[in-house]
């Protein structure tokens, strides 16, 4: 009889045993929150603690930053023209470089981001080919940084021996050379932390005679690791991962469209960019007048780019992202709406024309 009542209390405490642990696959998700946040040290040398990948900005301090990726899309910083006596055009441009900002990268995520002018990617520096370009540099870092800009110039303007200490100031010159789509970013070492954190821009010269008219749209093709772990938690088209799905760009059937595509992304050996529902002819640096390609695929390692034009025949919703579908489904996936345009449905007015 007592061991029958002792089985009993056995199998009671089993039985509780097995429901409590069950408990567990129904809701992971409270024994999960009950995880302690983890103590890092970020690169900026502040303690944060995050139980993840979303940051909680526990010792941030720094200024609030919102960034538009649509206005960045189309805005090109032509810098200050003076002509000189020689007739050269002289663009000035002026960029300070900030260690301490932070930014939502997505809902909940901030993200303490290193800014040119206040924005990730800075400015689109453009300039027209053989213009001489002054940069006036300032760091109003915490860290030492620099500009290294990509196309030709002399040694001393590289930006890679000359690091800009904190309250320091740098003035670049160079001549627009060669016509292309370039890039431009900190070389401070390590260059991979300066870079990660968002210190890079576009570079476009364009060529004394004009490219043929076209809607333009910058894209800089990049990554964000919120969790200092060395790899990417999410990827985007400028910056905000998954924006232009949200918030698709409008394009008109039969426009011509030409993108300017750099590819900066840290910590992933290659990127690449996919196009639906038309091909593109693409222009590797934008250095040559001839296409090299009539393709829906690109694959660039880091400081690639390429310039693409393309037209859409038929109207609707298309996709632009990563092939790579790690990089698509953490945020590198964009749309075009492309809208009918009843000017160019004027069939009546080319039949006329050829009869
Ligand atoms: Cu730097």
């Amino acid at each position: 009889m007592k061991s029958g009542i002792q089985s009993s209390k056995m199998f009671y405490i089993l039985l509780s045993i097995v429901m409590v642990s069950s408990l567990y696959f129904v809701v992971p998700s409270v024994i999960v929150a009950e995880e302690s946040p983890r103590t890092f040290l970020t690169h900026t040398g502040l303690v944060i603690q995050t139980t993840g990948d979303v940051i909680d900005p526990i010792g941030y301090d720094g200024e609030a930053l919102d960034f538009d990726p649509d206005k960045f899309m189309k805005e090109f910083d032509f810098g200050e023209v003076t002509i000189l006596d020689d007739g050269t055009v002289l663009r000035e441009f002026y960029i300070t470089a900030r260690d301490d900002q932070i930014m939502e990268v997505s809902p909940g995520v901030f993200y303490n981001v290193w800014t040119f002018n206040d924005s990730v990617p800075g400015p689109t520096i453009r300039a027209t080919e053989g213009d001489l370009v002054r940069i006036h540099f300032t760091n109003e870092g915490s860290k030492p940084h620099s500009l290294h800009f990509h196309g030709i110039h002399k040694a001393e303007m590289d930006g890679v021996f000359e690091s800009i200490g904190t309250g320091g100031k740098f003035t670049y010159e160079f001549y627009a050379e060669p016509v292309g789509l370039h890039l431009y970013h900190c070389h401070v070492h390590p260059v991979e932390e300066h870079i990660a954190h968002g210190l890079y821009g576009a570079y476009i010269v364009d060529p004394k005679e004009p490219r043929e008219p076209a809607e333009e749209f910058v894209f800089v093709l990049n990554g964000l690791d919120t969790d200092f772990d060395g790899e990417n938690n999410f990827y985007a088209a400028n910056t905000i991962p998954f924006y232009y799905q949200h918030h698709p760009i409008e394009i008109n059937i039969n426009q011509n469209i030409r993108a300017y595509v750099v590819n900066i992304l840290e910590f992933d050996a290659v990127n690449n960019f996919h196009l639906h529902g038309t091909l593109f002819h693409h222009y590797p640096a934008g250095t040559d007048t001839v296409p090299s390609g009539y393709n829906d695929m690109l694959t660039m390692s880091q400081g690639d780019r390429q310039i693409l034009e393309f037209n859409y025949k038929y109207p609707g919703l298309y996709m632009f992202h990563a092939h790579n579908t790690e990089f698509s489904e953490k945020g590198w996936v964009s749309t075009f709406l492309v809208k009918e345009n009843a000017n160019d449905f004027d069939t009546e007015v080319e039949y006329d024309d050829i009869i």
